[in-house]
């Protein structure tokens, strides 16, 4: 069973970060070990929720694993809440990098051609040195503009795709993946560049019209469990849109529901359907 090591915050309430990736990554077969880089009571888009930086905690974690000798076929990072953390977490990958670990960075710090109002561009640029240590980045449009310095488009063709992509592939990331990504109206998907192949790889499905938080998140932890199975990048892809949406459309046409995640435990049946006829193909 491979090892994943995941380094994100737990916002206790909120569904993402941990909360989703630990779930969706242990369903999908994965030894999950996680590094917890902050407490929050909730998510950040709620009011006065609270906050317990864990830093000092986590090079006493780290040590311990060392003596150990615990090591990792992948490290997955999403969610960092400061410019030190990211420094933290650079040396924690290169304390625990071998030649067979898989780096994944998620750099979730903004949307819709915005930077979180935690973030600021000193905090951008910050994540683009951990993006340049990355193995594969998944970043959305907004957040590969912000570190690449390229303009945010919302009309856009697939040359500016290239272009972001290209500048991504240039800070250093053999495989930078772009998230969000509609080439036509009505559909969205990812489009993606394997450096190490030279070839574009790209998957849409109909856009729900609906915007949850934690959707970004829930992409990221199914997609780099789909591409850890080893399938070709367009397969591992589809289950991560096809599931995200899937899950959008549910929470959507739900009564009872709360506002703040989408319904990620009603559809953990449909993912692992998802992968079983997507690795028969
Ligand atoms: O979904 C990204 C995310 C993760 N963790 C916290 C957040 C956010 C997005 O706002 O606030 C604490």
């Amino acid at each position: 069973m491979k090892r994943i090591l995941t380094i994100q915050d737990i916002s206790c309430l909120g569904k993402c970060s941990l909360t989703v990736a630990l779930p969706l990554l242990s369903a999908m077969g994965y030894e999950t070990v996680i590094l917890p880089t902050a407490v929050l009571s909730t998510h950040t888009m709620f009011k006065n929720f609270t906050c317990k930086d864990l830093s000092a905690e986590l090079q006493k974690i780290t040590a311990h694993w060392k003596k150990e000798n615990i090591r990792f076929d992948a490290i997955y990072t999403g969610y960092l809440g400061t410019e030190e953390e990211i420094e933290t977490v650079i040396s924690i990958i290169s304390e625990f990098r071998t030649d067979k670990t898989q780096v994944f960075v998620d750099p979730a710090m903004g949307d819709n051609g915005k930077l979180y109002p935690a973030f600021d561009l000193a905090y951008a640029r910050h994540n683009a040195r951990l993006c340049a240590i990355a193995d594969c980045i998944l970043p959305n449009i907004t957040e590969a503009a912000f570190m690449t310095g390229l303009p945010y488009k919302e009309e856009y063709d697939e040359t500016y795709i290239r272009e972001l992509l290209a500048a991504l592939h240039k800070n250093g990331t053999p495989c930078p993946i772009l998230t969000g990504v509609s080439l036509s109206k009505g559909k969205t998907g990812a489009y993606g560049y394997d450096g190490l192949s030279g070839n574009y790889f790209i998957y849409q499905n109909n856009l729900v019209d609906a915007m949850y938080h934690g959707t970004g998140d829930i992409f990221s932890s199914v997609a780099i469990g789909a591409l850890l199975y080893d399938l070709p990048k367009e397969t591992a892809m589809k289950i991560a849109a096809d599931y995200t949406a899937h899950t959008i459309e549910i929470t959507k046409n739900r009564k009872d529901g709360c506002w703040y995640g989408v319904d990620f435990e009603s559809t953990i049946g449909y993912l692992l359907e998802l992968i079983a006829s997507n690795k028969k193909n």
